[in-house]
């Protein structure tokens, strides 16, 4: 066993472990090998871990030839996985386009988006993934779509700020996630798998036009009718307007509930380049969990810097971490 290996790359090594399928694995791999700390006494491993990786991608050409999967199941990646729902027209992949690499198509016409496309969207030292969608229409959703909804850790629903239905937009989508069971219904209780208002936003696009921002307005005012108690938060985007992409980054980030934490090894500074993603509420146990299953057993201390009262404070395994947290965990 080589030395000096990094928590980044024991937790890339347990990714591929718990991988469910080919595609995971390959991901998993590609991860090791570029956070394996490149030195002679890795060498062994990285030769071992690219041809293992060649072996998967050729399997996977294989088989993309001869068998199709689900469009609609859409592996999740990264921090959290948002879905976008809307009705045709609205900027669905307009927004999808600018804020990731994905390669959408952006069309004056409806239905232009046959299929969901994911992409993965940087916030700062994170990506989270993002799912442009077919459209929705009064009283429909494509078939197969109500599972993408279902299983997303947030759900855009996306308006249109220069279209004079944008109420109707809003009234009919609500309506849809009412009807399918995907969102509780208001005073209710949230069954497993149902969404809350906290698990979705009304973002209202093409703020660059005339009117959209009455319209914005408008939109949330019916929110608050439509959903009494607390109800969803509306943010209004343009794709013509950088800084409303930025604070639509940030709502997206906060609303996924999550918290960044950063491993160090003792002795050695923190590597602040790649944190590791918790639930909000998450604890130390959590984190070690999340870098290698054999760590919880193993675990003897831990230390902290920033949610704690002075820099290294030990805590025990049940501490919560807060965002932006460095441990180092002891074994
Ligand atoms: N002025 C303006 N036009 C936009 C904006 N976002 C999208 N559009 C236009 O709206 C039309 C529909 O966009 P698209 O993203 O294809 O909508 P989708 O059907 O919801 O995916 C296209 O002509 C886009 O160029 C925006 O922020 N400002
Ligand atoms: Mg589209």
């Amino acid at each position: 066993m080589p030395a000096n290996l990094t928590p980044q790359y024991l937790a890339a090594e347990e990714r591929y472990r718990r991988a469910r399928n080919k595609e995971e694995k390959i991901a998993a791999l590609e991860e090791m090998l570029a956070v394996i700390p490149k030195h002679k006494g890795t060498e062994n491993l990285q030769a071992h871990l690219r041809r293992r990786l060649s072996k998967l991608r050729q399997m996977e050409e294989g088989k993309a030839a001869t068998k199709s999967a689900d469009p609609f199941q859409i592996p999740k990646e990264g921090a959290g996985q948002v879905v976008l729902m809307g009705y045709p027209n609205t900027g669905k992949s307009a927004l999808v386009g600018t804020l990731t690499r994905a390669r959408v198509n952006v069309a004056e016409y409806p239905f232009a988006t046959p299929l969901p496309v994911a992409g993965m969207m940087n916030y700062q030292d994170i990506m989270i993934q993002l799912v442009d969608m077919p459209p929705v229409t009064a009283g429909e959703m494509p078939r197969g779509m109500a599972g993408t909804l279902r299983q997303a850790d947030l759900i855009l629903i996306i308006i249109d700020g220069s279209s004079d239905s944008c109420l109707e937009q809003l009234t009919g989508c609500y309506d849809l996630l009412q009807q399918r069971g995907i969102l509780v219904a208001p005073g209710e209780e949230p069954g497993p798998q149902v969404k809350t208002a906290g698990d979705l936003m009304a973002v209202v696009t093409k703020t660059d036009l005339p009117e959209a921002e009455t319209r914005l307005e408008l939109l949330l005012e019916l929110g608050k009718e439509l959903y009494p108690d607390g109800g969803w938060e509306t943010v209004g985007v343009s794709v013509e307007k950088p800084e409303s992409l930025e604070v639509l980054r940030e709502r997206i980030f906060t609303h996924l509930r999550v918290i960044r934490v950063y491993t160090k090894i003792p002795g050695k500074e923190a590597d602040l380049s790649k944190p590791f993603v918790l639930k909000d509420g998450g604890t130390v146990l959590d984190l070690a969990e999340l870098v290698h299953r054999d760590f919880p057993g193993k675990l003897k201390r831990a230390r902290v810097w920033g949610s704690v009262k002075f820099p290294g404070q030990p805590v025990e395994r049940d501490y919560r971490l807060a965002d932006g947290d460095i441990v180092e965990l002891l074994v």
